[in-house]
């Protein structure tokens, strides 16, 4: 483990200096942009001075007990470009361990980069360190803490920030032009000022609390000029809220998924987004000037059973609103072409994992894949770099599932048999109860362990997480 340069008391002398801006941040190393809750990157690097914390945090018009990056929640927003290094100085001020995943990021899954078998004890710190590729895609990625057992109680409590990488994407002149709008979605549940203990039954379907919220806010509102263009960058930071997201009176276009650029936009009525998921739209802004809200409908993540039923809102709820008054004379258009997405090479094995779920004695409920809950020191998977295989995921549980990979994007080839029209770069797919998703993956780069888990993190917690080793040489084997 590499320590900070600087010893605890150093770092908390220097965040005091800075208290007014909520962020444990040293004046020395912080490149700000304007908004002190982004941090960007110059010169091809960027330090960050990152503190996890329990305490009162401001929320949605009030205040609450919770876990959070540097004071706020969402954390402060980092931005990168390709080839930059990061070096991210993290300090744990909570009552018990994390540590940090870097979704999405295509970075080493060991030392101290994104690798989730690290553990930051209470009161200590760590810096990880890592180059984001030369050919890295820009993107909407995000940091949450990683450490199994713990990883949905500090997600729930409020540990999320977004990681963007800027990149070509960012140069579309259309996409350029438009007004860019992050939406980091995240339900909490408070009460008397904190979170309560979730019941068992509530990890066990994963649990969604009352007070949604979009950037820590309820109901933002968000100004673009009529006949201009909006860039929604939406992440769901939830541990298992989904959402069903359709804006009155205005299709959206899919430009990017998880792992960045689409081809094209693609227009959708509505966009669902399982946890984990990202996705980026542009709207138009070519309606009578006036207020449109961005609902959540009714989405039902459970089919029948012991478990299943129930889940989300009943009935549409309100998460933001698009408000524009005076109208450019000329409206902005569409972009023609958004990136390209290249295609996998050819196949070299195919494998099958199956979702699902048990009691356990002494143990209750747990969450499997091919039957069996995670343990740390077996390889379940070992999957040899250069390669390209399709994976089948078969969910055979009544609760819908969100499956992470972490590390290599994949595309989705095919849903229950039916072929995806999409060619999208992906890291979190949802794998519907019942339902089965085919992805081809090519992994590249990177020799080491890392993980692949339901993104419903209380399920991942009760054990539906398995450990892939990317090997340089050797035969394949395992699943
Ligand atoms: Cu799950």
């Amino acid at each position: 483990m590499t320590k900070a340069k600087h010893s605890r008391r150093t770092f908390l002398a220097m965040g005091a200096g800075l208290a007014g801006l909520g962020l444990g941040l040293s004046a020395r190393a912080q490149t700000r942009a304007p908004d002190a809750d982004v941090l960007v990157s110059r010169g091809g690097a960027i330090e960050v001075d990152l503190e996890a914390r329990f305490g009162p945090t401001p929320l949605a018009g009030q205040s609450a007990r919770l876990f959070s990056y540097g004071g706020r929640v969402p954390g402060p927003r980092i931005e990168v470009r390709p080839g930059d290094e990061v070096t991210l100085r993290f300090s744990n001020a909570l009552p018990e361990p994390t540590n940090l995943h870097f979704h999405g990021l295509h970075v080493p899954p060991t030392g101290n980069a994104d690798n989730v078998f690290l553990e930051v004890p209470a009161g200590e710190e760590l810096t990880y360190r890592f180059k984001i590729p030369e050919s890295h895609p820009a993107g909407t990625f995000w940091y949450h803490p990683h450490l199994h057992g713990l990883v949905a109680k500090q997600v729930f409590l409020g540990m999320v920030g977004l990681f963007v990488v800027r990149g070509e994407l960012d140069q579309v002149p259309e996409v350029a032009a438009a007004r860019e709008v992050f939406a980091v979605l995240k339900d909490f549940q408070i009460a008397g000022g904190r979170v309560p203990p979730p019941g068992p039954m509530e990890l066990a379907r994963g649990r969604e609390g009352s007070l949604v919220t979009v950037n820590g806010e309820v109901e933002p509102e968000w100004s673009v000029e009529g006949g201009g263009l909006l860039r929604l960058r939406l992440l769901n930071a939830s541990t298992a809220r989904f959402y069903r997201l359709k804006l009155e009176g205005h299709p959206l276009y899919l430009i990017a998924t998880d792992g960045g650029a689409l081809e094209e936009p693609y227009e959708l009525d509505e966009l669902l987004l399982a946890p984990g998921e990202r996705a980026e739209v542009l709207v138009r802004a070519d309606r009578e000037p006036g207020h449109y809200t961005l609902w959540n409908l009714p989405y039902d993540r459970g089919r029948g059973g012991m478990m299943g039923g129930g889940f989300g809102d009943a009935r549409p709820r309100a998460l933001a609103h698009l408000v524009y008054s005076c109208r450019r004379r000329t409206p902005l258009p569409l972009p023609e072409r958004t990136g390209r997405v290249r295609e996998l090479g050819a196949l070299v094995r195919r494998r099958r994992f199956v979702l699902g779920h048990s009691m356990q004695p002494g143990r209750g409920m747990v969450f499997t894949i091919n039957g069996q809950v995670f343990n740390p020191r077996r390889i379940d998977t070992r999957v040899r770099l250069g390669t390209v295989e399709e994976w089948e995921i078969a969910n055979l549980g009544v609760l819908d599932h969100p499956f992470h990979l972490h590390t290599n994007p994949f595309q989705i080839v095919a849903r229950d048999g039916r072929p995806e029209r999409l060619r999208a770069w992906k890291d979190t797919v949802l794998v519907p109860a019942g339902g089965t998703v085919l992805l081809r993956v090519g992994f590249a780069d990177y020799p080491g362990n890392a993980v692949y888990h339901c993104h419903i993190l209380e399920h991942e917690d009760l054990g539906m997480m398995g450990i892939v080793r990317f090997e340089t040489s050797g035969g394949a084997s395992g699943t």
